[in-house]
Order: structure tokens, then C-alpha cells, then sequence
């Protein structure tokens, strides 16, 4: 993409309603604009790095073997009537009625929809488990929408949900989709732990949070170090074994962790050795449920069991909060430049710099690299604007793509460009053909 024609409205100055970094730079790096309260739009670099975050999130869950399905964002209100949760989750969920005088609600979560679609059409124990997700936009009529997309009104939430037999089958679904998060995360760049949780308004007695580490994060975290060091980006585990993912669940469950909420000081003072020690910031980016029957028993989504009898399916629940995690990773990832993009998740790969648009040898230099990467499908923004190099490299830090490539008329006569890590922020003279192939090309 050439920047010319790109549609990436950035901003020098610090816009004043943005409390947070993140919030901030998705606005100066023209990632986002608000339309109303808590509510944005997502502009061309903004919505590609949503979509590729959700497809690291699709990947994973395919991969567990949960299935996906798209349902609606738009429920009928006698649906929540039946599982009681029309009148329970209050001022939170927004409203609607249609011309019929029907009344209607834009979905906060799915659990009733999707428990009435198995309903209908599972009837015996030999159906389950069964696995299935969606990546859908909800609404949540929040009191205090703040922070940008980190907490929206309108946000996209990966959720999945299970149906078991018994507790035993359901705690084992609940035990891959414990893997498939740190999985998930680990391929997001990210570092995250997993920790007991309350279950809210979802319901259940068995729950984790997935929080990530960031300086600037919203909570405390009080943690085991061995989490904060171990590394889940190779964890390789068959999911068709329950008892090697048992293991891994148990490795992580038996180190303590807890965020400010319910820090007990003296239970990680017995529990953790002073060396092993840390306290760090975070940000809720998952939450996983287990809550038997409650919405199967309300519902009637009962199967046959193997001793012929009749019984409520046992189900949990599984989100992941894929527009806040975008301002998450840029929490947990930038510098007083900008946003510092994990590869995974990188709008582009490569920043192509003219230095100098005017100039002859530096374009038709720049248009070769261009056509190459672009060939070799290697994904690049280009910089041929008519601007100052200073602006130039201002801009592209502050979007902070992994690399760029620059090139001016010194180095050209040299036969070199300048290839730079955004991460490392080192630089390394090289020739034309090394920084391609080095990229990819
Ligand atoms: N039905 C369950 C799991 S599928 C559920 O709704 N869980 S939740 O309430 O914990 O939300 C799941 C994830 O969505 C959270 O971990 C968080 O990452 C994200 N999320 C929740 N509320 C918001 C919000 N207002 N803005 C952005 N993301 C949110």
C-alpha cells in the first residue's frame, strides 16, 4: 500500500479525551474514531490488525477442534425471559422493540442462543462433546465506557461454549480451552496468566481470567514468577489426550497468582518463596466459565445417557476479548515513540521509506523494493510521500510496523539501504538485495 492513497489519518498532538496510551495512539496512529460513546469505528490499519488478531484467535480454536458458527447479534427478549436473565442483567443490556411491538435485545453474550439451538437437535450422549464459537460484535451498555476499545460498548468477543455429559467431560473441555488460551496469547506476543475468577452474571463455580502483563495495566498483579517466565509460544499438546492437557492445566493452577481484588498477602507469603516473588500490572483479556446446567435446566437441553436416562447438558462458557486486545498489546507494547507491533499481529510487515520522493534514483529504487515485496505476498506500506524525513520516521515509529526500510540518495550511491527493528531499534546498513531477502523477498 502506498501512503499516497492510504487512508491513515495520523495526529502529532496528544488528543485530549484519551486517558490511557493505548487510547491514545490508536487515535494518533489513525487506528480508530470514536462515532458515540464507547462505540468506534475501525479505520484501514485499525480494522487490519483487528481482523488479524481475530484470525489468530480462529486459528486456535479450530485447531482445539471448537467449531464455528455465526449467530446473530439481535435475540429475542422471551429467550432471556426463560433462563431469567431478561430482568437480571439490568441497565447493562440495551433494549429494543420492533415495529410488532416484539420485544428485542442487542446480545451482551450468547449462552441462551446457543443452548437452544443444541436443544433442538441433540439428543443422545453420543453427539457430545460438542465444541462451538463465535466471533460476533456485542453490546454492553457499560456506565462508564472509558479507555478506548479497551472497555467499549459495542465490542468483538470471541465466544465458545460447550456441552458435556457430566462434570467430569465438561471439566475436560474446559481444560482445552485453558491450553488453547495459552496458546493463543503466547502467538499474540503475549504473556499471560491465568487466574481464579469470580463468575459474575455468567454464573457457574469453576472460572479463570486470562490476565496479560502490562506496565500500564489496569490491575495488580501478585504472581508465582515462574509464570511470568515460563513460556507457553512452543507449548504443543494433543488435545485428543486428556490427560496431557490435564497436565499442563495443573502446572499453571498450582502456582499462585491473584489481582488486587483478591490478593490474600498472607496466603502468597505461605505459598510463594520470597525469591519467587512478583508483582506486576495486567489487563483481563479472556475469561473462561464453567457453570453446569444453568442455562440447559431453564432451557431444556437435556440428552439420553448411556443408562438411558434423561439429564441436563453440562456447559461452560469462553471469551476472549478480541477489539479490547488491540488496545491490550499496544499496552504491553510500545515506547514513547509508539506502538511497538508483535509480527504475529503487524498491520504491515515492512515500512518502505523514500527519503527523498523527489529524487529520481531514490524512487525508482523504492518502486522496485516495492513491486518485489509486494510480489513475494511479504505485506508492506509504503512512505512516497512528499514530506520531511523527519516526519517521515516519526509517523512509522508511531505506527510501529517490526521493520523499515529506508532509503536516500547517500546510501543509494553507496549501493546500501538502511534496514531497522522498530522493536530493537537497531540499525544495520545493508545491500538492496540482503534487506530483501532478509524480509522475506
Ligand atoms: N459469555 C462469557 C464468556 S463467552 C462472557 O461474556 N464473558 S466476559 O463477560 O468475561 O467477557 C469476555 C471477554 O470480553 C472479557 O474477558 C473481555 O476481554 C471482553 N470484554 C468484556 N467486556 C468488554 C467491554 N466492555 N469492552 C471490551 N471488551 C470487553
Amino acid at each position: 500500500m502506498r501512503l499516497t492513497r492510504y487512508f491513515l489519518p495520523t495526529m502529532k498532538d496528544t488528543p485530549s479525551e484519551a486517558q490511557i496510551v493505548s487510547h491514545r495512539l490508536m487515535l494518533r496512529a489513525g487506528m480508530v474514531r470514536q462515532a458515540s460513546a464507547g462505540i468506534y469505528s475501525w479505520l484501514p490499519m485499525g480494522y487490519k490488525v483487528l481482523r488479524k488478531i481475530e484470525q489468530v484467535v480462529r486459528e486456535e480454536q479450530d485447531r482445539m477442534g471448537c467449531q464455528e458458527v455465526l449467530m446473530p447479534t439481535i435475540q429475542s427478549a422471551d429467550l432471556w425471559r426463560k433462563s431469567g436473565r431478561y430482568d437480571a442483567y439490568g441497565p447493562e443490556m440495551l433494549r429494543i422493540r420492533d415495529r410488532h411491538d416484539r420485544d428485542m435485545l442487542y446480545g451482551p453474550t450468547n449462552e441462551e442462543q446457543i443452548t437452544e439451538i443444541f436443544q433442538a437437535e441433540v439428543h443422545s450422549y453420543r453427539a457430545l462433546p460438542k465444541l462451538m464459537y463465535h466471533i460476533q460484535w456485542k453490546f454492553r451498555d457499560e456506565v462508564r465506557p472509558r479507555f478506548g476499545v479497551m472497555r467499549g460498548r459495542e465490542f468483538l468477543m470471541k465466544d465458545a461454549y460447550s456441552f458435556d455429559l457430566d462434570y467430569e467431560k465438561a471439566a475436560e473441555s474446559y481444560r482445552k480451552f485453558f491450553v488453547c488460551y495459552l496458546r493463543t496469547f503466547a502467538r499474540l506476543g503475549l504473556k499471560a496468566i491465568p487466574m481464579e475468577a469470580d463468575t459474575g452474571p455468567i454464573g457457574g463455580n469453576l472460572s479463570h481470567e486470562f490476565i496479560i502483563l502490562a506496565d500500564t495495566g489496569e490491575s495488580a498483579v501478585f504472581c508465582h514468577r515462574d509464570f511470568v517466565e515460563a513460556d507457553a509460544s512452543g507449548l504443543k499438546v494433543d488435545y485428543e489426550d486428556p490427560q496431557a492437557v490435564k497436565k499442563v492445566v495443573d502446572y499453571y493452577t498450582s502456582l499462585y497468582a491473584r489481582t488486587d481484588e483478591k490478593h490474600d498477602a498472607s496466603l502468597f507469603e505461605s505459598e510463594v518463596p520470597e525469591d519467587k516473588r512478583v508483582e506486576r500490572r495486567g489487563i483481563e483479556v479472556g475469561h473462561i466459565f464453567y457453570f453446569g446446567t444453568k442455562y440447559s435446566e431453564p432451557l431444556g437441553a437435556s440428552i439420553a445417557t448411556p443408562e438411558g436416562e434423561e439429564s441436563f447438558v453440562h456447559m461452560g462458557s469462553y471469551g476472549i476479548g478480541v477489539s479490547r486486545l488491540v488496545g491490550a498489546i499496544i499496552e504491553a507494547s510500545h515506547d514513547e515513540n509508539g506502538i511497538i507491533w508483535p509480527e504475529s499481529i503487524a498491520p504491515y510487515k515492512v515500512g518502505l521509506i523514500n527519503l527523498r520522493a523527489g529524487d529520481e534514483a531514490c524512487t525508482k529504487a523504492c518502486d522496485e523494493i516495492y513491486a518485489k515485496l509486494n510480489e513475494a505476498g511479504v505485506e508492506v506500506l509504503y512512505d512516497d510521500r512528499d514530506e520531511r524525513p523527519g516526519a517521515k520516521f516519526a509517523d512509522m515509529d508511531l505506527i510501529g510496523l517490526p521493520w523499515q526500510l529506508v532509503v536516500g540518495p547517500r546510501g543509494l550511491e553507496k549501493g546500501v539501504v538502511e534496514l531497522k527493528s522498530r522493536a530493537t531499534g537497531e540499525k544495520e546498513e545493508v545491500s538492496l538485495e540482503s534487506a530483501l531477502s532478509r524480509l522475506g523477498a
